[in-house]
């Protein structure tokens, strides 16, 4: 059975790449909320709402587990959604990370770019209270509701969106951040961007990898918990079917996401 990759948009596909790499045998199918992006800025009942509705998708199209690839819908919907559908089916979500950046920095300040909503949300709180605080490390952070568009767009690498950034991240540079989280599964593909106006001032740090091994350890737990680790004899027939490997789904104009999925 595949796993199921959600986001509100295109975004999710920075982490697709990461579990591609990561776990090349498993079947993916993506489903962006292309209609309702962004979400930064929905209330926090309707981003739960639409979320919820994308993971019933999934479960119903069979896949056994479910990565919510955004950080701002597993702010406001990951508890529930775990309570609702329990341990049987696995649902793996995001939070900005706070942690490696907290442990790696020298100067002891840390940025954190992410959505209005992860902002508000009590997943990024409950991080930075349990990893920065103790470590007397100050996070800092930038938001901006034109950056998701940006890359919805493909226009990531214009100068409008270079110079958001240097509005935005410029406070951040000047209060000594060397670590920048990229918290928002749009922002990996700002990474030229970023680097291009700032050069290495920032280390930049995302969840992709994290998130990668995370997924693969509860498919493991979740074989050994059916009591299905495959033998040698199940590879080769499974072998024998043609597979899809990655299938996306879009809930907007099909048209307008094609340069996206396709680059
Ligand atoms: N990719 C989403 C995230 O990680 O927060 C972006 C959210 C949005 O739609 N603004």
């Amino acid at each position: 059975a595949p796993i199921g990759v959600f986001d509100s948009g295109m975004g999710g596909l920075s982490i697709v790449q990461e579990l591609q790499a990561y776990l090349p045998q498993e079947s993916i199918i993506y489903l962006a909320d292309t209609k309702h992006v962004p979400y930064g800025e929905r209330s926090d009942d309707e981003i739960c709402q639409l979320t919820t509705q994308a993971v019933q998708w999934l479960h119903a199209q069979g896949c056994k587990a479910v990565v919510i690839a955004c950080n701002t819908a597993s702010a406001f919907s990951l508890t529930p959604l775990r309570e609702h559908y329990g341990p049987g089916f696995p649902i793996i979500g995001l939070v900005p990370a706070v942690k490696p950046a907290v442990l790696k920095s020298r100067s002891k300040v840390v940025g954190v770019l992410a959505t209005p909503g992860t902002l508000r949300g009590s997943l990024l709180k409950d991080v930075i209270a349990e990893v920065a605080v103790p470590a007397q490390v100050q996070v800092l952070t930038a938001v901006s509701p034109a950056l998701v568009p940006f890359v919805e767009q493909g226009e990531q690498d214009s100068k409008a969106c270079q110079q958001e950034l240097e509005r935005i991240l410029r406070p951040l540079q000047q209060a000594g951040a060397d670590h920048l989280v990229l918290g928002c599964t749009h922002y990996p593909f700002l990474k030229n961007s970023i680097r291009a106006v700032f050069g290495e001032q920032f280390v930049l740090v995302d969840s992709g990898l994290a998130v990668a091994r995370q997924t693969g350890r509860v498919l493991t737990d979740q074989r050994l918990n059916n009591g299905q680790m495959q033998t040698a004899g199940t590879e080769i027939e499974s072998a024998k079917q043609p597979v899809v490997k990655l299938q996306c789904y879009v809930t907007g104009n099909a048209n307008t996401a094609q340069p996206v999925l396709n680059s």
